[in-house]
């Protein structure tokens, strides 16, 4: 994915004008013909599948171009925007570069288009009034004096690169050290001194002190405990946060003493992730019902309440293990600040506070959202939550000030409410932030931004994007689950990337949201709960007295559960989701029900959906209507299990397992999925997983080693790719065993939360150094943030309905 200096040069001695330019006198006619093809179908736009469709069809002797500028061109077109006799193209030559250009049919010319050109051409499709003056977006002048990598594969590795080159231009000499020290005297907690104390205040008091240190620790014992040489310690200038033991004090000395003598990135990476900086973190996800049981599979509550209380787990092991090393007698607080439902419908939702279970020092901290007529009560959807933040994130900051006893030290927005409630806070308290999208809806809803105003009523996209804009500029870093997320594959747009440049007509055109390229990427993968999914070959701790509730979900005929298996021996193809429209389980279904020889081979079992009530979702209201006439539509009865959401996560780990037994599969059929949790779950137990290949899967999943891919526009393909597989697995077993081995050994190396733990502690402990000693604080950016929060945000949130509580559907 790298690029050498010389494919650089070529990428500029050859734009993408000057190639059509060329292709155009050394194919003309072939070239007309395509582009003719493009104009013919008049006003409109193409997708890149499109393109290469019409590209195929109007020049079948392909040779010819095999290979030639034009080729490549083409190939690497994101979107063909067809204005007659203009057609433009949004060229893409490798993640996070794209170019534009436009084509004049009629006059074969063809010039180059900036990116607010560009976006201008576009909105002609949405037939919006021109306005003499549009709002441009443009976060690039605020980060152009701010160095980035330039090579692709720097992407998503931001603390690397950041530690890279500021170590160099920090340390270029000695008094440019003079902010590390500082930064040192600054160390305290709750007033308690860290570190140094007043004795020291100059670079060579401290070298002397550090010298002398080493000296002392030199002469007892590596695991004399801290208490026995504090005194000793005390009067060089040194205070606690060095080590528990002589042994890792003097380790972290001689960190310090390197790194003032030959300074170098990892040197400075190390000594920061080993001092004290991370007591209190403060982790928001304000939607959803967020609880540890009867939650799961709810519309708004999935992955992302599974994916937080792992890390609060993790983090919290991980920050008492580096207190403990520090010789440090500091008990950490972790809270995960959500909404309180009053109306919390059997949950614990309406508790104010909730220990999460596993952990000594982590709690849920439940605060309303509020309006003027006193607490809403009601579960209200993701889409529809923006009026009530601003006033949230205003409680949220009272209620951690009397639960914490302390301002936090690092800030964790979850998803878009999320992150903007992080980013309001942090701009209040000067708090280091970190954000997780999770997902971000751009992508999901194909021209949601240009096609807005018509999804805005139900799904308010112009708060959200709007919000997500103002977070993942705020950010001081940001946490990807895969580098897909940040910047795509070679063919396919990352979801951040999306964010780059696009226009929502009528609102503002952004001209440059975020460059992916920013050092503030980082890619820290989750995992899954290895107490709870964990293979199915370690049969001492398989949970066996599951199997009877196990087997009458499966196949006993009760009202919570539809339809029923008329064979049990076969295997089964399993899928659990939320029965969202984007997670196309009845697309599932529709690709099973059609292919009869799948329907012969394997039974199919899927967990969606609460058949005992009346879902207050629109959406799932929909896909439960869908699913049951495609049901009836393919026969599906005696073939199909349709089992309510199941939120029993232990019992779901053995059911994964239960499903490997049958030697069956695990099929996450989405539209797009930005990480996909099931995929690792399943992948975990070792169940061998056929998943979507939009979105995290694709990096998951290596296809034909650890799992398959599947496109879900094409479920006929899926459905044969699955009958192959079972055919094989019938006359080779061993072709089950080696793709369930497959995905078992991608997941250890890849997807574990003890390895993300490790990355986030060192991620806050870098980001936050560098916050202290850097003008990485952007200052001027967060201003024109503030500006755009205040005269934009605040309007549109306004404008979104505010529920009506007794009134039992969503919205
Ligand atoms: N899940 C569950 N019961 C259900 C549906 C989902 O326990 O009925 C869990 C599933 O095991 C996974 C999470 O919810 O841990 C879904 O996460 P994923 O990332 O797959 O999708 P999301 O819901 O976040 O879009
Ligand atoms: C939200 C999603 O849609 C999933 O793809 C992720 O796995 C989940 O959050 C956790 O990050």
């Amino acid at each position: 994915m790298g690029e050498s200096t010389g494919e650089r040069m070529l990428t500029r001695l050859h734009s993408v004008r000057e190639r059509i330019s060329d292709s155009l006198s050394a194919h003309p006619n072939e070239l007309i013909a395509l582009f003719s093809r493009f104009v013919k179908q008049g006003k409109g736009m193409l997708q890149p599948h499109q393109i290469i469709a019409e590209y195929n069809t109007a020049i079948p002797d392909r040779e010819k171009l095999k290979d030639s500028a034009f080729d490549d061109v083409l190939r690497a077109a994101q979107e063909a925007i067809v204005l007659p006799p203009w057609v433009a193209l949004a060229i893409r030559p490798r993640p996070g570069v794209w170019e534009y250009v436009r084509v004049n049919v009629s006059e074969l010319g063809v010039e180059e288009l900036s990116v607010p050109e560009y976006l201008q051409f576009k909105e002609q499709l949405a037939d919006e009034n021109k306005e003499n003056f549009v709002l441009e977006l443009d976060f690039e002048p605020f980060n152009a004096s701010f160095p980035r990598p330039s090579l692709s594969k720097s992407i998503g590795n931001g603390v690397q690169f950041l530690n890279r080159h500021l170590s160099s231009k920090l340390f270029h000499d000695k008094e440019s050290l003079y902010p590390l020290l500082n930064f040192l005297r600054a160390h305290n907690y709750k007033g308690m001194t860290m570190m140094l104390n007043d004795r020291i205040r100059s670079l060579s008091a401290l070298q002397a002190s550090l010298r002398k240190s080493e000296e002392h620790l030199a002469t007892i014992p590596v695991d004399t405990p801290y208490s026995e040489f504090q005194h000793r310690f005390q009067e060089l200038g040194l205070e606690k946060g060095w080590g528990d033991t002589a042994a890792r004090t003097k380790e972290t000395i001689h960190l310090l003493l390197d790194l003032i003598e030959a300074p170098d990135p990892s040197t400075l990476e190390k000594f920061l992730g080993t001092i004290p900086m991370v007591f209190n973190v403060v982790i928001l996800s304000p939607h959803g019902y967020f609880a540890q049981a009867n939650v799961l599979g709810y519309p708004d509550t999935g992955g992302q309440v599974v994916y937080i209380l792992d890390q609060v787990r993790a983090l919290e092991s991980e920050m008492l293990l580096k207190i403990k090393q520090q010789g440090l007698n500091i008990t950490p607080r972790i809270l995960i600040v959500t909404r309180l439902l009053p109306d919390a419908h059997g949950t614990t939702c309406g508790q104010r506070l909730e220990k999460v279970l596993g952990t000594e020092h982590t709690h849920i901290l439940r605060v309303p959202f509020r309006t003027e007529k006193g607490i809403v009560r009601k579960w209200i959807s993701r889409f529809e939550v923006w009026p009530y933040l601003e006033t949230y994130a205003e409680d949220v900051a009272h209620e951690i000030a009397g639960e914490m006893q302390a301002i936090p030290d690092l800030i964790i927005g979850n998803y878009s409410d999320g992150n903007l409630v992080a980013s309001l806070l942090a701009h209040k308290l000067g708090v280091t932030t970190c954000t997780i999208a999770h997902a971000l809806e751009k992508t999901k809803y194909p021209n949601s931004d240009l096609y807005w105003k018509n999804l805005e009523d139900h799904y308010h996209f112009s708060c959200q994007f709007t919000a997500d804009l103002i977070a993942m500029n705020h950010a001081d870093f940001i946490i990807t689950s895969t580098f897909q997320e940040i910047a795509g594959s070679k063919d396919t747009v990352g979801q951040y990337e999306s964010h780059r440049a696009f226009t929502m007509p009528g609102l503002y055109r952004v001209v440059h949201g975020i460059d992916v390229f920013d050092p503030k990427f980082n890619i820290v993968s989750p995992g899954a709960d290895m107490s709870i999914y964990f293979p199915y070959t370690e049969t001492s701790k398989r949970l066996t007295s599951l199997h009877p509730e196990i087997e009458e979900l499966l196949y006993v005929e009760n009202d919570e559960h539809k339809f029923m298996l008329k064979d049990r021996n076969k295997p089964i193809i399993f899928s659990m989701a939320r029965l969202d429209k984007v997670k196309n389980l009845t697309g599932l279904v529709e690709f099973y029900g059609r292919n009869s020889q799948l329907k012969e081979l394997v039974n199919l079992v899927i967990v969606c959906g609460d058949h005992a009530k009346e879902s207050k979702d629109k959406e799932e209201q929909a896909e439960f209507k869908k699913m049951y006439s495609l049901i009836e539509q393919y026969n599906l009865s005696g073939h199909i299990r349709w089992i309510s959401a199941q939120m029993n996560r232990v019992r779901n780990g053995e059911l994964y397992r239960y499903i490997c037994d049958t030697k069956g599969a695990f099929v996450q059929p989405a539209m797009y999925e930005a990480f996909g949790l099931t995929v690792v779950e399943a992948m975990s137990c070792g169940l061998p997983t056929f998943a979507t290949q939009y979105g995290g899967p694709a990096e998951i999943i290596v296809h034909g080693m650890s799992g398959f891919h599947i496109d879900p526009y094409q479920g006929d393909k899926a459905a044969e790719l699955l009958v192959d597989f079972f055919e094989k697995c019938k006359t080779d077993p061993s072709h089950w065993t080696n793709i369930s081995k497959g995905g078992l050994k991608r997941i250890e190396e890849k997807y574990t939360w003890k390895l993300y733990s490790e990355r986030l502690m060192t991620l806050a402990g870098v980001y936050g150094f560098w916050k202290y000693v850097s003008n990485l604080d952007r200052r001027e950016t967060r201003r024109y943030l503030e500006m755009f929060y205040a005269l934009k945000y605040r309007n549109l949130a306004k404008s979104v309905p505010l529920a009506i509580e007794g009134d039992s559907a969503s919205s």
